[in-house]
């Protein structure tokens, strides 16, 4: 009897172990990890070709000498037979730098600009289908992608954060159509929770720090322009987030590195049907970081 039991409670022992492995593993979010490596004038963008979705965190590990991002666009029908919208036909669309984004491409966040030898992790719940990752980052250079298929995994609550970055609506009484709303941003690494409202909009936030204090319509003249306007400190590369459509289920936890100083906070994009970029339409306001 003492044998069966001592088999007994070595068995109960084994049980125990498995559980404490299986919730410990439950309990960790899986990364989705994108690395980006570049050098004599091209980059490569590399990761996995398969992942389950759900509550993922998503990382890009930059070893190039420039700056990159990860933007995640789900491809619409990509998986539906006899579809146009495939995931070749996107990625020679996002190649030609397209003025409109047809709605077939769903931009669901990612990693933003990321500066060399650095990495950075947004934490997003993925829907499945059939993805392309593009580095954003730099519109004039060759565009880089990979793909990535997402099975339909489980979604969970995101990391709590202090800060918050929202695309809103414009004010009530107001001819802008949009605004930023900004919370608890500090100087140093922020973990911010970045939502589009809106079911139509699309945006992101990009950040450049500022020399002197520009007013708001020469800040609006010089994001115009093609070249880098002198008002911005070029000593600080400029960080944002990946861009994101509106949809509440759109959510995404990322990380925004921002030393002191004061910042011009906008959105690059413009509407799906064409229009103004955002940032003539509201979404541009400045703030001292210390
Ligand atoms: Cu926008």
């Amino acid at each position: 009897v003492t044998q069966r039991l001592g088999q007994l409670s070595f068995l109960l022992i084994l049980v125990g172990l498995a559980l404490v492995g299986f919730l410990s593993a439950e309990g960790g979010t899986p990364t989705l990890a994108f690395k980006i490596t570049d050098g004599a004038g091209s980059a490569t963008l590399t990761g996995p070709a398969h992942m389950r979705g759900g509550l993922v965190n998503v990382k890009l590990t930059n070893t190039g000498k420039a700056s990159h991002s990860a933007q995640l666009i789900l491809v619409k029908g990509a998986m539906v037979k006899g579809s146009e919208h495939t995931v070749g036909a996107a990625v020679k669309l996002l190649t030609s730098h397209p003025k409109k984004i047809p709605v077939w491409l769903r931009f669901l966040g990612g990693v933003g600009p990321t500066p060399p030898g650095q990495s950075n992790v947004a934490t997003i719940n993925l829907t499945g289908g059939q993805y392309v990752v593009a580095d954003l980052s730099n519109a004039s250079s060759k565009l880089v992608t990979t793909t990535v298929t997402i099975e339909p995994g489980n979604p969970g609550p995101l990391p709590k954060t202090s800060a918050s970055v929202t695309g809103a609506t414009g004010p009530k009484g107001s001819t802008d159509h949009y605004q930023w709303k900004l919370s608890g941003l500090k100087a140093g690494t922020n973990r911010i929770t970045f939502d589009s409202e809106g079911k139509k909009s699309i945006h992101q936030l990009v950040a450049v720090r500022l020399k002197g204090s520009p007013s708001l319509a020469r800040l609006k003249k010089g994001l115009k322009s093609k070249s880098t306007p002198s008002f911005v400190d070029t000593s600080a590369p400029p960080t944002g987030t990946a861009a994101l459509d509106g949809d509440n289920t759109h959510i995404e936890v990322a990380s925004l590195r921002l030393a002191a100083g004061t910042y011009a906070f906008y959105c690059p994009l413009t509407d799906r049907k064409d229009g103004k970029p955002h940032f003539l339409e509201g979404m541009l306001t400045t703030l001292a970081l210390r």
